[in-house]
């Protein structure tokens, strides 16, 4: 045996099974496999590399942080299928510039956001920062209708609709500032999405108080995810950070690291316990039929602060600024993860009532609190009740029981930790194959690891962060890929493909171009057939223009210099996958229009000449020839 194995053996449990180095020692040096805790369902991993043609069991739903957009990944191969913006600028699909998606843009933001981006010369917000991306549910499972995610940047929350997987809408939340976590309602459906402010402020924040955070206030908001409306929001004691609910409609659950409404890093540390707050739904919802709240920017909002000594919250301790909150697939175990303490509190939901009605002292909710290790950030399940935990300072996640942990937190001598795998570098949230849902599988791990240092090809000071596939079907977890991705995906979701059903063709009476079909109406213009179409009104132009592979519908087309242009394309081809573009050349725009999809693009036409516009999606052999003139006849002297 080398030296190398017998350090490996002598090495501590974390340290043998975390080793990956080791592993591949012991296996090259023909050490059975089953020492490495390998057994028949991790060849399994195998299934990673799927052949040419092979489709993914998996969809992947992926933030993009600062990026602002939403990503499908296949999984297990993490082959990048798509990006979906939100609330980013895309300059392949014209997302922030065709009026179908400024419309989607604009219609959600207060009226005082509109005021100030209006003096900035701008009508919406160009960047985002999406951090978790969750599908609807129906009866604690995926329905495959909607995914919603929150915007910290800006205080937006947005809704992309899984036919199509375009976004359908965007709200800004008023009182709130900068929302973080969100999670759909699980039970009995899609429902509420519910929606963190992380950052302190004077709910009525105009100015009149500036440096005085004893008046600063958070606010949770419900959302109601049909209407993409604010159902209601509390006002709470602490900041929110992230959150969950439970698998009975009941209750939902909110992090906070600073209950010291401290403004700056050490008053924001000081404490050893802050809290996650208990939401009474029931409580909330009864208050508001009863008319006992206030209206505030249009929100009906209650007051669920510590003092106010109200049904809606309850503060339940919790040691050290805890971060994620993941509710387990047995329905019953909410785990809240330490963060600045090496453990994960779990909540037996069970208990809960007894707050709420009895009085009983927060902590007696809590049923295990196991020491894990350095940095729990996030935690995932399997369908065997097991817990994988994100350890941000020590690199790993870690594998753990719950109902050992509670057994060892009644005082019984178990040890909760099962494995225990290092990934590179800094994991913050991970997620299981169906692991937020009553379906968990426990099949795979997506750890989404924050540095990649050295695991990749250098490409200059900015590296990619590095999310890690990891098996979990066997004993053992055993990382089989890297994957390199750009800025900077906080969440994710793993989705069996049975839940996701999207369409090949666009419906030609989607609602997604409904402004477009009503003007094509006023302007006696029928978009299901081939429309060539110039319409003259006042300075305005529209032109209505169908394509279709290799041809728009006009060769050319005239307009006097100044004129406001609104080019509508109706794409006519039905065929999967024949996307047109426009793209006028020199003036900065550019679309896509799906297959059976119209779209517009509204531009000044302050540039006398010659001007071709072009199909940027590659749609034919004669794609390069899908062309034609725009003629600005210049302003008369
Ligand atoms: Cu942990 Cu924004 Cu979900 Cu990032 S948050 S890691
Ligand atoms: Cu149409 Cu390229």
């Amino acid at each position: 045996m080398s030296e190398e194995i017998k350090k490996g053996l002598s090495m501590t449990r974390r340290g043998m099974l975390g080793a990956t180095a080791t592993g591949a020692v012991l296996a090259t040096t023909g050490v059975g496999g089953s020492m490495l805790g390998a057994t028949p369902a991790q060849a399994a991993g195998a299934k990673v590399n799927l052949a040419p043609g092979e489709l993914d069991e998996y969809y992947g739903f992926w933030s993009s942080g600062q990026t602002g957009e939403l990503r499908i990944l296949g999984m297990p191969s993490m082959r990048e299928l798509m990006r979906v913006p939100v609330f980013n600028r895309c300059s392949a699909t014209g997302w922030g510039q065709t009026n179908e998606s400024l419309k989607i843009l604009t219609e959600g933001l207060l009226p005082e956001t509109k005021e100030f981006l209006a003096a900035n010369g701008k009508v919406t917000y160009d960047n985002g920062d999406l951090h978790h991306p969750h599908m609807s549910f129906t009866d604690g499972t995926y329905d495959g209708r909607y995914l919603f995610m929150n915007d910290k940047a800006n205080t937006r929350v947005a809704r992309v609709r899984c036919d199509v997987m375009k976004t359908d809408k965007i709200i800004e939340i008023p009182n709130a500032h900068d929302i973080h976590g969100l999670r759909p309602q699980k039970f009995p459906r899609t429902g509420y999405v519910f929606a963190n402010g992380e950052h302190e402020a004077p709910l009525v924040n105009d100015g009149k108080i500036l440096d005085d955070p004893s008046q600063y206030v958070n606010i949770f908001t419900a959302i109601d995810g049909d209407e993409m409306e604010v159902a209601w929001q509390v006002i709470v004691s602490g900041n929110l950070d992230n959150t969950d609910c439970d698998y009975q409609g009941k209750y939902a659950f909110s992090t906070s690291y600073n209950s010291e409404m401290g403004v700056n890093l050490s008053e924001m540390t000081e404490n050893e316990m802050d809290h996650v707050v208990v939401f009474n739904i029931k409580a909330i919802e009864e208050a508001i039929a009863a008319g006992n709240y206030q209206e505030l920017k249009g929100a009906k909002v209650v007051d669920g602060r510590k003092e106010a000594k109200s049904n809606f919250t309850r503060y339940i301790p919790i040691p050290n600024s805890p971060h994620g909150v993941n509710a387990a697939p047995d329905k019953r175990h909410i785990c809240i993860n330490g963060k600045l303490s090496p453990t994960v509190s779990v909540i037996d939901v069970q208990k809960l009532d007894a707050l709420f009605t009895d009085g009983a002292d927060e902590r007696s909710a809590i049923v295990a609190e196991p020491q894990l290790g350095l940095g729990p950030l996030h935690t995932a399940f399997d369908n065997k009740g097991n817990a994988y935990t994100t350890l941000f300072l020590d690199s790993q996640v870690v594998k753990w029981n719950i109902e050992d942990a509670i057994a060892a937190f009644a005082g019984k001598d178990v040890d909760p930790i099962k494995d225990k795998v290092d990934v590179h570098y800094q994991p913050g949230h991970n997620s299981t194959s169906m692991g937020e849902t009553s379906e968990a599988d426990g099949k795979w791990l997506i750890s989404m690891n924050k540095f990649s240092k050295d695991r990749f090809l250098n490409v200059g000071p900015l590296k990619p962060e590095n999310e890690q596939l990891i098996d979990i079907s066997g004993d053992k977890m055993k990382v089989v890929h890297d994957g390199p991705t750009f800025a900077e995906p906080h969440d994710s979701i793993i989705v069996h493909r049975s839940k996701v059903n999207p369409v090949d063709v666009w419906d030609r009476n989607d609602p997604m171009w409904a402004d477009a079909r009503a003007q094509a109406e006023v302007d006696g213009i029928d978009l299901d057939d081939w429309q060539d179409t110039v319409i003259r009104d006042g300075n305005k132009v529209r032109v209505y223009m169908s394509s279709q592979a290799p041809n728009f519908a006009l060769e050319q087309f005239s307009v006097k210099q100044g004129d406001e242009v609104t080019v509508i394309v109706t794409n006519l081809d039905d065929i999967d996958d024949l996307t047109h573009g426009f793209c006028m050349a020199n003036f900065g725009v550019a679309m896509e229009i799906g297959p059976q999809a119209t779209a517009s693009v509204t531009f000044v036409a302050e540039r006398p000449g010659v001007h071709w516009f072009y199909c940027q999606w590659f749609c034919h052999a004669l794609h390069m020839e899908m062309r034609g003139r725009m003629f600005v006849e210049p302003r008369e002297a």
